[in-house]
């Protein structure tokens, strides 16, 4: 059986869940998972750093292949269980998907993880509001690429949900949720009309609630 390590309030938690639930994997039957991380603690214990010496949630074992890297754990888990075609198998789509998730972990979530980290995993007298504001503003900017985009197509990499969409869509959620939970720090948040319709139609068409997820475990 897969071992997921993870707590459910971990972004990089979430992709992984999500994708086994589009591709029809479920808890319990399918897949185990850990609770691990933050107040559950295991992920610095000598047998997690063997398996993830970056001490980091998700951790994915299926029998021997120990995988970190969450956006690698969806291509693994997208190559190795998509039987039914869930996902577009095309070489085009497959691409344009990667392209986007390398974007989200090497620029868009750089950004916003300043704005999420200051806010909810530093304390309040230690936080530097200009520098949160700076990249909560940046990120804007940023999302609105992703706009463009959807002006023109349904989903990341064309007409099809791609496994693309999961990690877009699960920092677009933070990027909301930050500013309803900090308006004042965050400032405005941009009206993205391409990207609401877009979340709208990913609430209606996936097997996993993006928006469902409000902890952002915040220290006080
Ligand atoms: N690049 C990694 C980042 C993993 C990461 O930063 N995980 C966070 C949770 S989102 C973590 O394990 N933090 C420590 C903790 O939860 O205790 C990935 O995409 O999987």
């Amino acid at each position: 059986m897969i071992r997921l390590w993870g707590r459910k309030s971990s972004i990089n938690v979430q992709k992984v869940l999500w994708c086994l639930a589009e591709l029809g994997l479920e808890e319990g039957k399918d897949f185990e998972r850990i609770d691990a991380g933050l107040h559950f603690g295991k992920n610095r214990t000598p047998e997690f750093l063997a398996l993830n010496p970056n001490g980091l949630v998700p951790t994915l074992q299926d029998g021997d292949l120990v995988l970190w890297e969450s956006n690698t754990i969806l291509r693994y888990l997208v190559r190795q269980y998509d039987k039914s075609k869930r996902f577009p198998a095309d070489i085009a789509s497959q691409y344009q998907s990667e392209k986007w998730m390398d974007w989200q972990v090497g620029t868009m979530w750089p950004s916003l993880r300043v704005a999420f980290l200051g806010l909810t995993r530093t304390p309040e007298n230690e936080r530097n509001y200009e520098v949160i504001h700076k990249a909560y503003q940046d990120t804007n900017a940023l999302l609105a690429l992703i706009d463009q985009q959807l002006a023109n197509q349904r989903y990341c990499s064309g007409d099809s949900f791609n496994i693309g969409d999961i990690p877009l869509a699960l920092c677009v959620s933070r990027w909301i949720l930050l500013n309803e939970t900090f308006p004042e720090q965050t400032g405005a948040r941009l009206s993205l009309h391409n990207v609401e319709a877009w979340m709208q139609r990913i609430e209606a068409d996936s097997k996993y609630s993006v928006v469902a997820e409000k902890e952002l475990n915040i220290v006080k």
